[in-house]
């Protein structure tokens, strides 16, 4: 169901509503690239009253902070300590601050000015129509000349993973330009430290929330990721992320498939102790096969029960949420 955004806003009078904007950039070291990110930002949006600027600083030991100061920045939200604690956390305490801001919306970008600020308009408007809770910019990772052949492959397999497990549509998974409303913030919760991208996305896409594609053309590069060492390293955070998601949202399913494929394990193993016996007629030997086969089964069984534990857990924690919902949607006036 598509919600109506407005009514969702701060009401000033039986006829005025609010809307407020945050935008904000994740920054680890970002003090020479950060006034790039702010040389296209809009200033005025149609349908926005208001638009505030935060960045999120765990870590940085440059300038970020001074530089942000001078670039207008409203809110500088920080960890307490000088530790990096890595994008999703820094993801989610900009989520919390801007909830607590009574931000309608939150835009987030990155500190490296890949993606084109002047795009933020196309990304909030289908959630000032009511026709999307999150809006994701797709940088058509195919057509970025930078990106080597295994990084465009490795892009549009992990999306089309993604998509294949979580349901909903897919096209650019690790796009971090993104819009989201503040219904959307309320629902998801974010439970990966390093990045929340796809975590968001799976969530998104699990608890039934609207999210429209927008075609973005990045900006050229003008650093080397600050989160990702290698494509390797890419692949098993993702794919672990996938995976984690896909278990704690879809617990019955993912175990039903880790035990039906235990149980033909089992089915295949006992089925050769058997063939040997019966067809070939050698009675003794092949024992190993009967008890590979018998252990595979009972394992599959365990798997069975485990779903459905883990099914009743999850009951427990859609409850949880729901309660932790409201309160990320109740509003100080
Ligand atoms: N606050 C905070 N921000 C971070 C941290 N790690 C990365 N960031 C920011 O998160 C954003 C994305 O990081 P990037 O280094 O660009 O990583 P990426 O976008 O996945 O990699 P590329 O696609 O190669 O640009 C940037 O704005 C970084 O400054 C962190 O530990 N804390
Ligand atoms: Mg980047």
């Amino acid at each position: 169901m598509v919600y109506s955004f407005r009514q969702n806003c701060p009401k000033v009078s039986a006829t005025t509503l609010l809307v407020k904007l945050i935008i904000q950039i994740p920054c680890l070291n970002e003090e020479s690239t950060l006034p790039l990110v702010f040389k296209n930002m809009p200033k005025k949006i149609p349908g926005v009253d208001t638009i505030e600027y935060q960045i999120i600083d765990d870590g940085s030991t440059d300038k970020t902070v001074e530089v942000a100061k001078r670039l207008g920045v409203h809110y500088i939200v920080t960890y307490r300590g000088s530790n990096r604690r890595w994008l999703g956390r820094a993801f989610k305490l900009g989520v919390d601050h801007a909830i607590k801001k009574d931000a309608d919306i939150l835009v987030n970008t990155d500190g490296d000015n890949q993606y084109p600020s002047e795009r933020i308009p196309d990304l909030v408007r289908p959630i000032l129509e009511g026709k999307a809770e999150i809006v994701i910019g797709d940088r058509q990772t195919g057509t970025i000349e930078e990106f080597s052949t295994i990084k465009k492959f490795l892009q549009k397999f992990g999306s089309a993973v993604t998509q294949l497990v979580s349901g909903g549509q897919v096209s650019d998974a690790v796009s971090g330009f993104r819009a989201y409303s503040r219904e959307a913030l309320s629902k998801i919760n974010i439970v990966t430290d390093y990045t929340y991208t796809v975590d968001t996305l799976m969530q998104a896409n699990q608890k039934g929330i609207d999210v429209a594609w927008v075609k973005i053309k990045v900006n050229p590069k003008t650093r080397q990721s600050r989160l990702i060492k290698n494509m390797w390293t890419k692949i098993k955070k993702s794919g672990s992320t996938i995976i984690r998601m896909y278990t704690i949202y879809q617990p019955l399913k993912f175990f039903a498939i880790l035990g039906s494929l235990l149980f033909i394990v089992g089915i295949l193993l006992i089925g050769r102790y058997v063939y040997f016996y019966m067809i070939i007629g050698e009675k003794a030997g092949h024992l190993q096969s009967l008890v590979a086969g018998g252990v595979t089964i009972l394992v599959s069984f365990q798997m069975a029960v485990i779903g459905i534990v883990a099914d009743l857990l999850a009951v427990n924690r859609r409850l949880i949420e729901d309660i932790l919902e409201r309160m990320k949607l109740e509003r100080k006036d």
